[in-house]
């Protein structure tokens, strides 16, 4: 099923110059971009963004450091693409993701990790809203002619499947 997830390169990863090579794989790992942008997140709004952290001890500083520079916020859209961008990302704590994934390439410490990505379908339609409003596109898949028929990689057929 074709999904949509919110994705963050954070304020660690682009003040260290990665963007481009994060943006690289995500399209290497066949992401489409729905919607991109950057821009700095206030702490006000960090701590909405991570509402279900807030008993938690490191609650402050995990929104000390998304409000701390520059973020890209990326509307991501894939089949599968919440486990999948879950996956690409590696684990939480860089010292325990997998070889090849962006925590491990790029995050520093369990704080400092590079990447954020929407858990469930719930928490992505609630991220996509909270950044991009209700606007992100969604494939017209009623007017794709070759959606139930081939196997072509066509971009319409590929998407609306
Ligand atoms: P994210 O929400 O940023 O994509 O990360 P995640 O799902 O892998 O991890 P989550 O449990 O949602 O935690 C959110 C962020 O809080 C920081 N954290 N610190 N000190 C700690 O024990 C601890 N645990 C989590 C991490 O920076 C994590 O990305
Ligand atoms: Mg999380």
């Amino acid at each position: 099923m074709i999904e949509h997830t919110l994705a963050i390169i954070k304020p660690d990863a682009v003040a260290s110059g990665h963007t481009g090579e994060i943006i690289g794989l995500v399209e290497k790992n066949g992401f489409s971009i729905d919607r991109m942008e950057k821009g700095a997140i206030s702490e006000e709004y960090a701590a909405a963004f991570y509402d279900m952290h807030k008993e938690k001890p490191f609650f402050k500083e995990l929104v000390t450091f998304l409000a701390s520079g520059p973020v890209v916020v990326m509307a991501l859209r894939k089949e599968n693409a919440i486990a999948d961008w879950r996956t690409l990302m590696g684990a939480t704590n860089p010292e325990q993701a997998a070889p090849g994934t962006l925590r491990k390439l790029f995050g520093t410490n369990i704080g400092k990790n590079a990447v954020h990505g929407s858990d469930a379908p719930e928490s992505a339609a609630r991220e996509l809203m909270l950044f991009f409003g209700g606007s992100q596109p969604e494939k017209d898949c009623e007017n794709c002619e070759c959606k139930d028929t081939c196997d072509c990689n066509d971009s319409c057929c590929k998407d609306c499947k």
